[in-house]
């Protein structure tokens, strides 16, 4: 169960079949989901510039409770920068990737009492009135040999990489309501149900696409956390709020099963809004099928672990996403920070064919500094404004981002404007 505050109401939501689905306040009206109006409809209605975020925070741990145990006093030192960051950047929605599921949502609460709410160093608190999280497939036994090295056991055998389950979770924190009804899930969606999927090849025998037996296939999820379609009412619209992790390519062998899981978790989201042909395969946690109605507004975000150019993802990996027409990256978030740390670390970061100022990733060398982590609205939601928060050294924030404290990785925002929003929003 959901704890409750003095201030706000906790709601647990059960409808999605295995989901625990959290959110802080229950909306009034939540059994209508606004429904997507074509842009300009409400042309009297004032724009609302909404900052949007994803931000890998590294707030996991290496055994389950010990981030609830991190999270109980408001002294842990990288929840604290954590929250710096968050705080000086000040999103209206936020995705935080590498953030432990704790059953009820009890880390996320914790996060949101005992760090986002109170300032630190200085910086303005954030107060956020809604937040969802849910379950992730990372550390999950699936009782198969998924890394075919003869035993079940151990991380890499779980329907996702992870020592115990929850492990590197999700959470999504918002100033506007969340409509939690509306919410899909896509953690138990099978890999071998998309179309045309990437299967892993066992290299050693001449049959294609055999790193999985058929069993197993019935078995193996696509998503190696969740994916999850947040919809959030910014005045009279809604946004959809596209969030996941997927797999780093890398930590396998020849058959390559996590960059082709990786590929192919990028596409789940560049089928999911590439219209109801393109999305027919798909099936969400509580047995809906089909994608997002043609014309709604949406931002995917999440580190999504696959470069343009640089690194080890399968090529054209993250272009699925990046060359869609109803998506938008440009201009691309940028960074002084990054080009510095790139300078400064050389090696492979000097060979690199992207440009250093979209670096969102402090990785070692190789495979180097990479573009992991993006923001990427819908064309029906103008960009006013974007960058990465990764400062130089000459800038007073810089201890925020320098090195792997508090994350590898940095926070990325991009500012849209929602047309017609009345009422709501920042500014
Ligand atoms: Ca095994
Ligand atoms: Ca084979
Ligand atoms: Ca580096
Ligand atoms: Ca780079």
């Amino acid at each position: 169960m959901a704890t409750t505050t003095t201030s706000r109401r906790a709601l647990t939501v059960t409808t999605l079949a295995t989901a625990a689905l959290v959110t802080t306040a229950a909306a009034p009206g939540t059994a209508s989901a606004a429904p997507a109006a074509p842009a300009g409809a409400t042309a009297s209605a004032p724009d609302r510039t909404l900052r949007v975020a994803t931000f890998n925070a590294s707030l996991n741990r290496n055994a389950a409770g010990a981030l609830v145990s991190d999270l109980s006093t408001p002294d842990n030192a990288q929840a604290q920068a954590v929250a710096e960051v968050i705080q000086r950047t000040d999103p209206d929605l936020l995705l935080v990737n590498e953030f432990d599921y704790v059953e009820g949502g009890v880390a996320a609460e914790l996060f949101r009492d005992n760090y986002l709410e109170r300032s630190q160093n200085g910086a303005d608190p954030v107060d956020y009135p809604y937040h969802f999280v849910a379950p992730v497939n990372t550390g999950v036994p699936s009782g198969l040999d998924l890394d075919n090295n003869g035993v079940v056991a151990g991380p890499n055998d779980a329907f996702g990489f992870g020592f115990y389950p929850g492990q590197y979770g999700m959470a999504v924190y918002s100033k506007h309501p969340i409509d939690t009804d509306a919410v899909r899930t896509f953690q138990h969606l099978l890999w071998k149900d998309m179309p045309g999927a990437l299967l892993p090849d066992d290299p050693s025998t001449p049959r294609p696409a055999d790193w999985f037996s058929a069993a197993e296939l019935e078995q193996v999820r696509l998503s190696s956390k969740s994916h999850w379609d947040v919809p959030v009412r910014v005045g009279a619209r809604t946004v959809h709020f596209l969030v996941s992790h997927p797999t780093p390519p890398v930590f396998d062998g020849p058959e390559d099963r996590n960059g082709t899981r990786n590929h192919d978790e990028i596409r789940l989201w560049a089928d999911y809004v590439s219209g109801p042909r393109a999305s027919a395969w798909i099936t969400d946690d509580a047995g809906a099928s089909g994608g997002l109605r043609p014309g709604s507004s949406f931002v995917i975000a999440g580190d999504q672990n696959s470069d343009p150019l640089d690194g080890d993802s399968i090529p054209g990996a993250i272009q699925q996403l990046l060359d869609l027409p109803r998506v938008q990256d440009s201009p691309v978030p940028q960074s002084e920070g990054a080009v510095e740390a790139s300078l400064l670390q050389g090696a492979v970061n000097l060979t690199h064919r992207s440009d250093a100022a979209q670096d969102t990733a402090d990785f070692s060398e190789p495979p180097g500094n990479l573009r992991a982590d993006y923001v990427l609205p819908s064309v029906n939601l103008r960009i006013t404004d974007s960058a990465v928060f990764w400062k130089p050294s000459s800038d007073p924030l810089s201890h925020l981002t320098t090195g792997s404290f508090p994350s590898d990785h940095r926070l990325v925002h991009v500012d849209v404007t929602v047309p017609g929003a009345a009422g709501l929003g920042r500014r």
